[in-house]
This record gives C-alpha cells, structure tokens and sequence, in this order.
C-alpha cells in the first residue's frame, strides 16, 4: 500500500454518473489542485452493482473507471440506512428510486416508498438511521483503498428543503435542526479547519481519504 501514501497529483477520474455527487466531490477536491475528470465526460459505462457491501461496490467502480481511463480513479459508495427497516434500503438506496429497472429515479417516490415502509412495519418515530459513505480510490498500479464515513440522524415526514440531492430532504442530522435538503452545500459538507469531523458522511469518507493520499 505504499504507493497509495505518496501524494495524489495531476488528473484523476471521479468515477461516479449521479450529478449531486458529482457535485460534490469536485468541490471537495477543489482545494487540492486536482484535474478531476467524471466518468460521464470520458464517456465510461456505468458498472453494474453487483457487490453485497459499499465497499465492494465503491471497488468495483472504481476499479472499472481505472482501467477504461488509465488515470486514478474515485469512486463513492453511499446509502440510506434505516433502522426500523434492517438497514434498507442500504445499499439499494439508488434502486428504490427507479421508476422502471435500470431506468429513472423519483427520489419524491422513493422517499414516500421509506415513509410506506416504516407505517407498514409499525415503526414509530423517532426514525433512527444514517447516512453510509465508501470512497475508494483505484491507481493504474492495480492498488486499491477504501474510506467510509457516516452521519446518524433521524427521518422527518413530510420531506424538508429542495438542496441538496436524493434522500438529503428527510434526512435530519443528529443535533441539528435542519434536514440536509434545507442545508446549504457549504454546510452539509464543509471540511472543518481544524480536523474536526465533518458533517456529512462523503464529506467524513472524504477527510479520511484526504489524510491518507493527499
Ligand atoms: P454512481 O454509482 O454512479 O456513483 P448512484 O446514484 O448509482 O451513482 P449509489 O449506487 O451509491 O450511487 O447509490 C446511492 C444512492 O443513495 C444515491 O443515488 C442517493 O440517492 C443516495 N444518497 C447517497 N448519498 C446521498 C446524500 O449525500 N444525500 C442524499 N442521498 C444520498
């Protein structure tokens, strides 16, 4: 792993087709001077999701992107994971959106499709759940690390706020009054200056990776 630990530099592949991570990763990479390509604009295929944990799939990605680009690549793995469901929807967090299979996605529906779920289980509030990030990072070397992160915190019903993208406006962080639907992107993900945690769990995913490979 030590090649790893040397410094990141020059261009890499965010190897992500979700526009909100996307998003949000440049601006986390922004202030380290990387050239940060996304896989929709070097026109990779989108990996199927076959993995049965965020890391194995945030590798899988990963992986696919180092090999059709040459460059370093960083992937994310993330999901909603609620309590009172077993965790679900977890790792099929994107795939409960899906308006058809492969198709679409409808984060109103598949916020409503959370809310059903938990009336359906009995499930009274307060909705405990967290927030999961992977991010690992591929080197042409063939090496591969993986960081996570997480945020706890609990659902509201109705959905809060229009920021932000996919489950953000129903999930409230722990000690905070807002949802990350009604945060501003400099809040959900700030890095604070002085090593403290971050807030969200790419932004936590993030700091990991940054303390290690930039
Ligand atoms: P890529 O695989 O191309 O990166 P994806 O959307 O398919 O994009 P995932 O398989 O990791 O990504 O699905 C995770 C889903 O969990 C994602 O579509 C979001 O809806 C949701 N999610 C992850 N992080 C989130 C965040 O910060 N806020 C709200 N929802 C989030």
């Amino acid at each position: 792993m030590s090649g790893m630990r040397q410094k990141l530099q020059g261009r890499l592949v965010i190897a992500t087709h979700n526009s909100g991570k996307l998003w949000e990763m440049r601006e986390l990479l922004a202030p380290y001077g990387l050239d940060a390509v996304s896989a929709g604009e070097l026109g990779l295929p989108e990996p199927e999701e076959t993995g049965a944990t965020f890391v194995a799939n945030a590798e899988l990605k990963a992986r696919g992107a180092v090999q059709a680009a040459g460059l370093p690549a960083l992937a994310d793995d993330s999901g909603l994971c609620v309590d009172a469901l077993g965790g679900a929807p977890g790792l099929f967090s994107a795939r409960w959106a899906e308006v058809t299979p492969g198709g679409i996605r409808d984060f109103a529906a598949a916020m409503d499709k959370v809310e059903a779920a938990l009336k359906k289980a009995g499930a009274r509030p307060p909705y405990t759940a967290h927030f999961v990030s992977v991010i690992s990072l591929a080197m042409p070397s063939g090496e591969v690390e993986s960081f996570e992160g997480k945020v706890f915190g609990t659902l509201v019903f109705p959905p809060r706020g229009t920021l932000g993208f996919g489950y953000d406006p129903i999930f409230l962080p722990n000690g905070l009054s807002r949802t990350f639907g009604e945060m501003m992107a400099a809040e959900k993900q700030a890095i604070p200056a002085d090593g403290s945690p971050a807030l969200s769990h790419r932004a936590r995913a993030f700091q990991a990776f940054a303390r290690a490979c930039l």
